[in-house]
């Protein structure tokens, strides 16, 4: 035992005499943001297909997600609603491709949608449709946020796809997160630009009434109606209602993209197509890919040259960037390299 000892005393002094750290006490180390080298693309990626062949040839980078992660910290300790967002990224051009990828098991658009709640009018005995109005409205439906900081200003430069009112118009919103101080929550500025993509279905003498219906009326199940549809305006007389269907809130404008980038401006300059779990998936996922010039010209966006540090945001079926919990997960930054 005394023998034992006495070696072990021996391998500590040895330790300590040419021991390889250095004589400063250790510091915690930082772990480096992460970076994601952007691949100089040959071709452009087609906007038709979010899988197009061009991404098998870039790795995907798995990025960490976190309800703790956010503009605004939310509480800690609450499980996100995906691990990981997986991004890959190329130029071709003057142009930014972004392929991000995530989990989520419902493709949950909150529809805001009006349902019937009577059909009938007792004293009149005549058929007619009543509604509900929604109980509330606004983004409360799955969305991709990626933040690109480097504005002037300190604000984030972003762009915000949403699977309900962006989507179906193949184009993601550009929206700045600014705040005065660093204890405000962040404010929503929207990129310069009038022109809307969505507008809300409300008919404006009957409060809480949609203005239109799909020509199929009762038959038509979609999340929104379409400008190229055939709708038709407010009918209370309607037959063949039942208790419970539903009207869409939202009226969107699948066209709009097809406009001169310039006629959309700042605020539509960012082209996207999506997938929800895409057939063969392992698991419920959307794919979503953003295209925006590198340099769009516009005093509130981000000139993407060198490298620029990024953060991403997903949400489950929630509105507001403000509001933490198990429906909104980020990244920490990271950096994208050019
Ligand atoms: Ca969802
Ligand atoms: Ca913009």
């Amino acid at each position: 035992m005394r023998h034992s000892l006495l070696i072990a005393g021996l391998l500590v002094t040895a330790l300590l005499l040419f021991g390889c750290g250095s004589d400063k006490p250790s510091e915690p180390v930082t772990p480096k943001p992460q970076r994601i080298v952007v691949t100089q693309g040959t071709a452009a990626p087609s906007m038709d297909n979010p899988e197009a062949t061009v991404w098998n040839g870039i790795t995907p980078t798995a990025v960490d997600l976190s309800t703790t992660l956010a503009p605004t910290p939310a509480v800690a300790g609450v499980t996100a609603i995906a691990d990981s967002v997986y991004v890959q990224a190329l130029t071709f051009h003057d142009t930014l491709y972004l392929r991000v990828r995530w989990a989520d098991n419902s493709h949950s658009v909150w529809r805001g949608a009006y349902t019937v709640r009577d059909t009938s009018d007792s004293l009149a005995g005549q058929p007619v449709t009543y509604f509900n109005a929604p109980d509330s409205v606004g983004r409360q439906e799955d969305q991709l946020w990626v933040l690109f900081a480097g504005l002037a200003s300190g604000d984030w430069d972003g762009l915000n796809w949403r699977a309900l009112t962006t989507d179906s118009t193949f184009l993601a919103e550009g929206i700045n997160l600014h705040r005065a101080t660093t204890s405000d929550p962040w404010d929503q500025v929207k990129d310069e630009g009038t022109l809307e993509v969505y507008r809300a279905n409300k008919d404006l003498i009957n409060a809480g009434y949609p203005a239109y219906f799909h020509e199929d009326t009762s038959s038509y199940h979609g999340y929104t109606l379409f400008e190229n549809d055939n709708l038709r305006t407010l009918d209370f007389f309607i037959r063949g209602w039942d208790l419970g269907q539903t009207v869409p809130y939202y009226i969107l404008d699948s066209t709009k993209f097809r406009l001169p980038a310039a006629t959309r401006g700042s605020r539509w300059d960012t082209r996207t197509i999506s997938d929800y779990a895409p057939l063969g998936a392992e698991r419920p996922e959307y794919t979503v890919v953003l295209c925006r010039p590198m340099n769009t010209g516009y005093t509130d966006d981000v000139v993407l040259t060198d490298s620029v540090k990024t953060k991403i945001g997903v949400f489950d079926n929630q509105m507001d960037i403000n509001v933490g919990g198990t429906g909104r997960g980020f990244t920490k930054e990271f950096w994208l390299i050019f």
